[in-house]
């Protein structure tokens, strides 16, 4: 006799024909919490992945080279009144020893990442010069390509990048609640920001858009961030966890389930299934990695060397010395996903095809 087909599987049948899922599908499936409807759903979420990547991954290695910070974020350690903190400011030199050595390790990508730090900030023109003739001197010496996290640069700085040759521009908005983004990115233009991105788009920038779970979103907050990273056409989405920093006013912050990070990765793969999903090596350190490829991710991020003295966002040092964050202690959990490397021409051929349209 034929079973009458529970609401979930019929939303992941759906899914699966790439049929778009409504809101209320969307905030049923955020709202599962029993194990096995879980599963059912990472199962969609891999399924989709291996649709539009067969079994390859991607790695990124992570360049953190300023931590000073002009701004105020409430989550984040490097808030420029937190005064707790030894902070650094790599030279050009190191800066290319770090980027050559992660180039030599075998990720597809660099992502120089900075707070919005005042050297370079106060005088734009002249501050960001350097970073402009390190980007070009990485592209002399590799093909790698490069993303840029270094906050809301300014419009003529953005296109001077692009010229150099950088392919993504990352600035995440963390929510699209703005209640909430107000709280997080204190005293930061929610508009601003938005809008960097969409001009970055226009330049021709390849864009990364973000969300922080376990700041008091709602499920509601989170498919109006889905809708949002639609409209911005996003070729990178990705969800982190929160986790709480000392000396920050979020410091005591009732923490969530790492389990609703999981979930919101898999919905964001049945969603946006041809995209690139990061797992973040940030959040949980190499233990990590599995349950968020798992969960339908296919890019991990955060890979750093471990003697270049550099440092995580969510996580200031978790696993970097010992040599976690690396890509030889990456592949073996790659396998045991049934996953492996792409090449760096399959990379490239990505980021080609999503460059021209
Ligand atoms: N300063 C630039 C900016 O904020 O756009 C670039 C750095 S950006 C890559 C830092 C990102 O790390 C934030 O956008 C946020 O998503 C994440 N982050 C920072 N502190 C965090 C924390 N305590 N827990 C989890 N994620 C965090
Ligand atoms: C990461 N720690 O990939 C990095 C960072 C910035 N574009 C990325 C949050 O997890
Ligand atoms: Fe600065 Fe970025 Fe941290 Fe905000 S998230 S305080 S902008 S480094």
């Amino acid at each position: 006799m034929k079973q009458v087909m529970s609401k979930l599987d019929g939303i992941l049948e759906k899914a699966t024909m790439e049929v778009p899922l409504g809101r209320e599908e969307l905030l049923f499936l955020l709202g599962l919490s029993e194990q096995e409807d879980l599963i059912k759903v990472f199962k969609t979420a891999r399924f989709l992945r291996t649709r539009y990547f067969k079994d390859k991954v991607f790695i990124y290695g992570f360049v953190y080279f300023s931590t000073y910070c002009r701004n105020e974020c409430s989550f984040c350690l490097y808030r420029k009144s937190n005064l707790s903190l030894a902070r650094y400011r790599k030279t050009d030199s190191e800066i290319m020893e770090t980027a050559m050595s992660l180039v030599k390790s075998g990720v597809h990508l660099l992502d120089l990442t900075m707070g919005e730090d005042p050297f370079y900030y106060d005088n734009p023109k002249l501050g960001f010069d350097n970073l402009i003739k390190i980007v070009k001197l990485i592209k002399t010496r590799s093909d790698i390509p490069i993303m840029i996290s270094m906050g809301v640069i300014p419009e003529d700085i953005l296109k001077d990048f692009k010229d150099a040759g950088v392919d993504w521009y990352a600035t995440y908005q963390e929510t699209h609640a703005q209640d909430l983004f107000h709280n997080l990115r204190l005293g930061q233009n929610f508009a601003e920001r938005m809008e960097r991105k969409k001009l970055a788009r226009k330049m021709g920038f390849l864009i990364e858009e973000g969300l922080l779970t376990g700041v008091g979103d709602t499920d509601e907050d989170l498919v109006d961030s889905l809708e949002e990273m639609k409209t911005l056409e996003a070729d990178q989405l990705r969800v982190m966890s929160f986790v709480p920093q000392k000396n920050t006013p979020m410091q005591k912050f009732p923490s969530v389930p790492r389990q609703r990070e999981m979930l919101i990765i898999a919905v964001m793969r049945i969603v946006f299934p041809d995209r690139l999903i990061p797992a973040s090596l940030d959040v949980d350190g190499l233990n990590g990695l599995a349950e968020r490829l798992n969960a339908g991710a296919n890019v991990v991020t955060s890979v750093i060397p471990p003697q270049s003295g550099l440092a995580g966002v969510s996580n200031q040092s978790l696993d970097i010395k010992d040599g976690n964050r690396t890509v030889s202690k990456i592949l073996p959990v790659l396998e045991q996903c049934g996953l492996i490397r792409a090449s760096r021409e399959e990379y490239a051929e990505w980021i080609l095809h999503h460059k021209i349209r």
